[in-house]
């Protein structure tokens, strides 16, 4: 977490904003890898608030960053009141600061945002129950129903290549290259494994080169715990996590769900046994994601779902090696060699993947 402010230092942050209640209390709150998030709560009791910190590795362009956000939100926010939502639980609400802008810069020139915690709610780290998944599947299928007619011109690129996984496997190459931290001796399996797949990295891009997929307005980090669901009705009620909104392919919004949620063990799993793709957890949250699009996914997106599931466990093998052979730079790690056991749970569970593609696509052709 944050080491270079204090809690009198956040509460100095928070008044730079406009809001409601009186700051009382504030802790370090979820289980993100990129920003630091903290809860704030107010003596109104009600009125409680997420300060985050961006992260200044991962986000080279907060400003436009913030700007994407507010345009997506503020798009939202009539999309959900049309259906009869409530937008202050439908979506994020950020609060301006004293002069207007949706986010404080630090003297250190860190950017700061506050937005509405939104109550009663629980985000899950890993499936507890199927029905959550089934939940998380419709709301980023929805997301990207309710996103279909966004502007996508207006939007930034704010991480450029961020799902181009062929950029992504020559970044890995340069890494095992000048191996920084003398690691890639110990990684040769997991290099090899990688190098095998190479031809495959360009299976979704070159799809989308030539048309065959469309760009649209994707969320691009569907990962359970970015989904908030009702404490008492175990529904869906808000996406977060608004960070990589960017153009990109609905396959990859559904593959990177499947890689974290239908995985039978953690992401970070040490124990690889332990670690599969649940075929029933990827029926549930095929049914899911297509309900929740509600007809927009064509013929070639529907089809390339299972080889997405693939892709985005391979690219985030893909990333945490190259990470582990960078120095831990990017992702936070709680232990080390964290990001290793990251990338070694990925990369079985890719293998996983491929002796089930069979089943994989059964089920998509089933549901379709
Ligand atoms: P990161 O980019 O680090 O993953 P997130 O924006 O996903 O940061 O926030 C981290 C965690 O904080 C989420 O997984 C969720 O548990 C919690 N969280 C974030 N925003 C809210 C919110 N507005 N209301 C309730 N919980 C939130
Ligand atoms: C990061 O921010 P968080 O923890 O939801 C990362 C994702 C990775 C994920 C792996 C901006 O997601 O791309 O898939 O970790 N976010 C960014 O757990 O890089
Ligand atoms: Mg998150």
């Amino acid at each position: 977490m944050t080491q270079a402010k204090s809690y009198a230092g956040l509460f100095d942050i928070v008044r730079q904003f406009e809001f409601r209640g009186t700051p009382e209390s504030m802790i370090p709150y979820g289980n993100g890898h990129i920003n630091d998030t903290y809860l704030l709560q107010t003596g109104e009791g009600e009125l409680a608030y997420i300060l985050q910190r961006m992260n200044p590795s991962v986000f080279k362009s907060p400003r436009l960053l913030m700007e994407n956000i507010t345009g997506i939100t503020t798009f939202l926010r009539h999309k959900i009141e049309a259906e009869g939502g409530d937008p202050d639980r439908g979506t994020l609400t950020f609060f301006p600061t004293h002069d207007g802008r949706s986010y404080y810069i630090d003297e250190s020139g860190i950017y700061w945002r506050l937005c509405y915690f939104i109550r009663n709610t629980v985000s899950y780290d890993r499936v507890m129950r199927p029905e959550h998944f089934y939940q998380s599947a419709r709301a980023f299928g929805h997301f990207q129903k309710q996103l279909s007619d966004y502007p996508a011109h207006t939007l930034h690129e704010t991480i450029p290549d961020f799902h181009n996984t062929p950029a992504r496997y020559e970044r890995f190459e340069r890494a095992v290259s000048s191996d920084r931290m003398n690691r890639a001796e110990e990684v040769r399996k997991e290099i090899e494994f990688l190098r095998a797949r190479k031809e495959f990295t360009h299976t979704l891009t070159d799809m989308q080169a030539d048309g065959r997929l469309p760009l649209r307005v994707t969320h691009n980090d569907t990962k359970l715990n970015n989904v908030l669901f009702d404490q008492a009705t175990g529904e869906a009620v808000c996406v977060i996590d608004l960070d990589t909104v960017m153009p990109g392919l609905s396959v990859n919004d559904f593959g990177d769900s499947i890689r974290f949620g239908a995985n039978t063990g953690a992401e970070d799993e040490q124990d690889l046994s332990r670690v599969s793709c649940d075929t029933e957890l990827f029926r549930l949250y095929t049914k899911g994601f297509l309900e929740g699009c509600d007809g927009i996914l064509t013929k070639n997106e529907i089809a390339m779902l299972p080889a997405a599931a693939k892709m985005m466990t391979l690219e985030s093998g893909i990333r945490f090696l190259t990470d582990y052979l960078e120095g831990d730079v990017y992702f936070k790690i709680h232990r080390p060699g964290h990001n290793l056991d990251r990338c070694r749970a990925q990369l079985k569970l890719v293998a996983d993947m491929e002796e089930k593609r069979d089943v994989l696509e059964q089920i998509v052709k089933e549901l379709s």
